[in-house]
């Protein structure tokens, strides 16, 4: 909505500052002139989209659900992006053991209703795109280089967030969390000043009496159906009751070996040839370095703990996990659990997640380990034989397979 100024301010009364602000508003909002009436052809002539079921009513009820589902997907993924690069302000607790789980599902599922939210608010609004005259003022083409940019930049979200579902980076010629963190704070912006300038258009189409068209409420039951389908077939690659009909999911939570699915295989990961005999987990902390081999790690207490491994792309898995406590090593070495800080980092000598840190609350939850087992049998390579960090409340990336060495240091103040 461009509003243009009532009457021409009289400027002699007006101070210095007005009076330029005065003339900025009027050039600002000044009629443009028209481009020639020859051009107004095929989607440019007037009554060129017919479509009943288009209205101001249904662009705002869609607008407003995209509005929330939008939110929803930032604020649970910069929860997400705060998680895996923790400024020092930040706490990220250890339990509830699944609260990642909920928050990053909710953020999968939320993204994925935006598909067909996006689609049919894109098909309701498409005809302003040949509206005419095409700019009416400097201000009314700013506003639609903004709607140009929210427009792009949440088609860019949708996509690429569907394309890592499905583990299809090919068409992604950049690192896609980069990509989509970035492009999330645009989104947001943009989505801030078309909500201000829409507003008073969407309170204006709500307060008009509903119209009796059928046809526009079986639209809005089509959405909400597609919704509740792309839910139910996706919801399954974290809720085992559904995962008979995740058609729609690339990943199932018992599919795999030991029944987990695999992120990195060891074979991509190199680390394939790791030897039961000739393995030696690395200890530094503040009493020294030493190493353990896998006799002397079984040697120690061993612990048994149900997690899930809950990735960021949206599928998680439930399984049992058996080995030594994070914790009691941090203690062999010299430092106290309550207060320390533990980078752990991979045989994997390359690749993105090959290292995370352990801080605070998970260093010390009894839950988090260095895993030997996994539901009953030694760890299959593939899960990160033979150790590998678990621990609740974290992210898929942040669970450390084939753990080589562990570095503790004592916070003087970790809370
Ligand atoms: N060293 C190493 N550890 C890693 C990864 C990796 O690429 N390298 N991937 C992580 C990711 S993204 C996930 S989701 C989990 C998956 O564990 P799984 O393959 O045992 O199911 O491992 C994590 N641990
Ligand atoms: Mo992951």
């Amino acid at each position: 909505m461009v509003r243009h100024p009532d009457k021409p301010v009289s400027e002699a009364a007006q101070p210095t500052s007005d009076r330029t602000r005065g003339r900025l508003a009027h050039w600002w909002f000044a009629p443009l002139p028209a481009p020639p009436e020859r051009l107004r052809r095929g989607p440019l002539r007037p009554g060129a989209f017919p479509s009943p079921l288009r209205s101001a009513r249904l662009t705002s009820l869609l607008g407003i659900a995209l509005g929330v589902a939008f939110g929803v997907c930032f604020g649970t993924g910069l929860l997400s992006h705060l998680v895996q690069h923790p400024p020092g302000w930040f706490w990220w607790p250890s339990r509830p053991a699944g609260l990642y789980r909920v928050t990053q599902g909710v953020h999968v599922a939320a993204g994925l209703a935006c598909v067909p939210l996006l689609g049919v608010k894109l098909w309701s609004v498409y005809p302003r795109l040949f509206a005419w005259p095409p700019v009416r003022s400097p201000a009314h083409a700013a506003e639609r280089a903004g709607v140009a940019l929210l427009v792009a930049a949440a088609l860019f979200q949708v996509i690429s967030g569907v394309l890592n579902v499905a583990h299809w980076y090919a068409p992604m010629p950049f690192f896609f969390t980069t990509g989509h963190y970035r492009v999330a704070w645009l989104v947001a912006g943009a989505l801030l000043v078309h909500i201000g300038v829409q507003l008073p258009v969407v309170r204006e189409a709500l307060r008009r009496p509903r119209p009796p068209a059928e046809r526009r409420r079986q639209l809005l039951a089509g959405v909400g159906g597609a919704i509740g389908l792309i839910t139910l077939t996706t919801a399954g690659q974290t809720w085992r009751p559904l995962r008979g009909i995740a058609v729609l999911a690339p990943r199932r939570p018992d599919r795999g070996p030991q029944g987990l699915p695999v992120n990195r295989t060891a074979a991509a990961a190199g680390t394939s040839a790791v030897g039961a005999g000739t393995y030696r987990l690395s200890v530094t902390g503040p009493g020294g370095t030493f190493d353990l081999d896998l006799t002397a790690l079984y040697a120690l207490p061993q612990h048994t703990a149900g997690l899930p491994i809950t990735c960021v792309e949206g599928w998680s898995a439930d399984a049992t996990w058996s080995g030594v406590r994070l914790a009691d090593l941090v203690e062999l070495a010299g430092a106290d659990p309550r207060r320390a800080t533990v980078l752990v980092e991979s045989l994997e000598t390359a690749g993105r997640y090959r290292a995370s840190t352990v801080a605070g609350p998970h260093t010390r939850d009894p839950l988090t380990l260095i895993a030997l087992r996994l539901n009953g049998a030694v760890l299959d390579r593939d899960h990160g034989f033979p150790a590998r960090l678990i621990a609740p409340n974290r992210p898929g990336v942040l669970q450390t397979k084939w753990v080589g060495r562990l570095t503790v240091r004592e916070e003087p103040c970790a809370r």
